[in-house]
């Protein structure tokens, strides 16, 4: 028993009281695939007994794995980042037509303000798009609420339910009373072709049946416990949801507030019914004039991207601003207070991989090579900045290798085309591409770094690591065999700690004609556990200050205040470097030597 079993109250993060929220409503499955803010979620809820949790391949995965264990009869959990959704929205707009048999619950974490994110979008038009309920929980409380009460809804209205949170309620930290587990039972199997098997002819009966429950849905809505109607100043009514409702009560503590917690299908009457007891509406909600279009369309009266901003997170700053600019806050009223400022400024400091990291060595060569690198989304995505400064583009998980197969082809680039790529990227979703390299026997080499890890995540397994989420042992995939199994006949793997060696494989895999692949195999300095070897040293006396080693980009190498030729020596941090040896093979000077030190205790 952990000690968050042993109390009736926890304080949990937004994405451990869902796990806990799936947990009181005897979800059976766990599933999804890594992605900030979400990811915490799975991981919680692997700790817990008696749910069946694993990271999948990518988001889709995990849907149809969650879908096909809700119709075989259990409660199953999909958990996504915002972008996830994009890749599971194929099936989540069907399962929205074969509805569910055990409840099934969908979370996607939306990152508005790209905090770590490609682009920032507002995933509850998912929620519409599909016609299926959506919920916003406000703090971390109503997170374990909403996740619970989401199995419920799903199975009361045959539909999957989407649970979208935000960073801040994803991250920040709550009081949760805990239940103990619902004790609800699993469903009985049916075969049902004309509810599961998506033809035109059973789909196009399922399509009215979606539509009927929306308004069901609706109805609900407006007898739902989520709705909360917190009566106060007449003068201005304001609906909201999920983290701006906390913005707003700081901002304007004496509101008329409505806050949904569904808030697809808005329950409009109830809203009406608010907008009449007030004189004037505003809606405030971040990313989306989502509600409020939903309500002009309705025709009630309301206004709030006029105000508050659209693109973003919203802060209570930024409402009370948006407040002012609607007159319904004095500019010079009393101040939400201000957020602790520094005396001493912090110094910028920009993104750069860690000392040590795998990923730099094949970025060097590849800009020595003049490739035209089209990259994709991991740690790597860090060799767009300088000094490596060796990708040409990044727009999408898995994307990479499509799009230098499409670079090739279309005959304007002005060097060779590279797609570079993690290992959990590539099984994710670069498989298809390369299958497309091969079938059209395009010239592009396709880099697979491999570190063993989903490194930019948090280190979680996946299928080519060989472990499962609880760290026991699982099949890996082969990634040489693999390649080599779709076709390509160019497959070189390569240590990238061997500089000359990653060099001449990139090399020759590029002047291979037709589609080749380079492995650099080597584990994440930080993953499953610090990676160190002996410490390097700069021999200033020999260090003729080419500053060839600086191109690495590794914050382990720092400048001096020694000059050789008017140009600065460098130095090394003993206390940060890994001793991956990748600056020592590019000094012309044999200037980069182990710590002397810790050659002289023999390690
Ligand atoms: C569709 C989608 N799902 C999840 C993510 C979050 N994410 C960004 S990169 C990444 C994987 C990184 O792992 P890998 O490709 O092995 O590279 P590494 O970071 O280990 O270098 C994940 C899961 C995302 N950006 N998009």
């Amino acid at each position: 028993m952990s000690l968050v079993e042993q109390s009736t109250r926890a304080l949990l993060s937004g994405n451990e009281a869902i796990a806990r929220g799936a947990v009181e409503a005897d979800a059976r499955i766990g599933v999804g695939y890594p992605g900030t803010p979400s990811t915490e979620i799975l991981e919680a809820l692997a700790r817990y007994d008696g749910i069946d949790v694993s990271w999948s391949p990518n988001e889709k995965v995990a849907l149809d794995v969650a879908l096909g264990a809700s119709i075989g009869g259990v409660r199953a959990l999909a958990t996504m980042k915002h972008v996830g959704l994009n890749v599971a929205a194929d099936t989540f707009l069907t399962a929205a037509y074969t509805g569910v048999n055990g409840g099934l619950v969908v979370v996607s974490a939306d990152d508005p303000g790209m905090h770590s994110s490609q682009n920032e979008q507002d995933n509850r038009l998912y929620a519409r798009f599909a016609a299926v309920p959506v919920l916003e929980p406000a703090d971390s409380r109503e997170a374990k609420e909403h996740a619970r009460l989401a199995f419920w809804l799903s199975e009361e209205f045959d539909t999957p339910v989407l649970l979208r949170t935000t960073t801040r309620i994803s991250h920040c930290r709550g009081v949760v009373e805990l239940e103990p587990p619902a004790g609800s039972p699993a469903r009985p199997f049916t075969r049902d072709p004309r509810k599961y098997v998506m033809l035109p002819g059973n789909a196009r009966l399922r399509h009215p049946v979606v539509l009927e429950r929306l308004e069901r849905l609706a109805a609900f809505a407006e007898e739902s416990p989520l709705t909360v109607w917190e009566e106060g100043d007449p003068t201005v009514g304001i609906v909201t949801s999920g983290v701006t409702y906390q913005y707003v009560r700081e901002a304007l503590p004496g509101a008329s507030v409505l806050k949904l917690g569904l808030t697809y299908p808005p329950p409009l009457g109830t809203i009406r019914r608010f907008a009449a007891s007030v004189e004037r509406v505003l809606v405030v909600e971040e990313l989306e004039p989502f509600l409020e279009e939903i309500l002009l369309a309705a025709g009630i009266a309301v206004s709030g991207k006029e105000f508050f901003p659209r693109l973003g997170e919203l802060s209570p700053e930024l409402v009370r601003s948006g407040l002012v600019a609607a007159g319904v806050l004095a500019p010079e009223a009393e101040p939400v207070a201000p957020r602790a400022q520094l005396a001493v400024q912090p110094s910028p400091r920009p993104p750069v991989l860690c000392p040590g990291c795998s990923h730099a060595t094949p970025f060097m060569a590849l800009r020595q090579l003049g490739a035209v690198v089209a990259g994709d989304i991991g740690c790597y995505t860090l060799a767009a900045l300088e000094p490596l400064s060796a990708m040409d583009t990044c727009v999408a998980m898995g994307s990479s290798v499509g799009m230098a197969v499409g670079l090739a082809r279309s005959g304007g680039a002005d060097g060779p085309v590279v797609a570079s790529i993690g290992d959990s990227t590539f099984l994710h979703g670069g498989i298809p591409a390369l299958i497309d390299a091969v079938t059209s026997g395009t010239d592009v080499t396709v880099v697979i770094l491999n570190n063993g890890t989903t490194a930019m995540t948090g280190g979680q397994a996946h299928p080519g690591t060989g472990s499962t989420i609880s760290g026991a042992q699982a099949g890996a995939v082969d990634l040489e065999a693999l390649c080599r199994s779709l076709g390509v006949e160019h497959v070189e793997v390569v240590d990238p700690y061997d500089v000359a060696a990653t060099h001449v494989a990139l090399e020759r895999a590029i002047k291979y004609p037709g589609p080749a692949v380079v492995i650099t195999n080597r584990p994440c300095v930080e993953a499953p556990v610090k990676v160190r070897d002996y410490p390097f040293e700069v021999d200033l006396d020999a260090c003729i200050a080419c500053q060839l080693c600086m191109n690495i980009g590794c914050p382990s190498l720092t400048w001096t205040d020694e000059f050789h030729d008017g140009r600065r020596k460098v130095q090394i941090d003993e206390g940060t470097c890994t001793g991956c040896t990748v600056c020592a093979q590019m000094c012309p000077s044999g200037a980069i030597v182990p710590v002397s030190a810790w050659g002289a205790a023999g390690g």
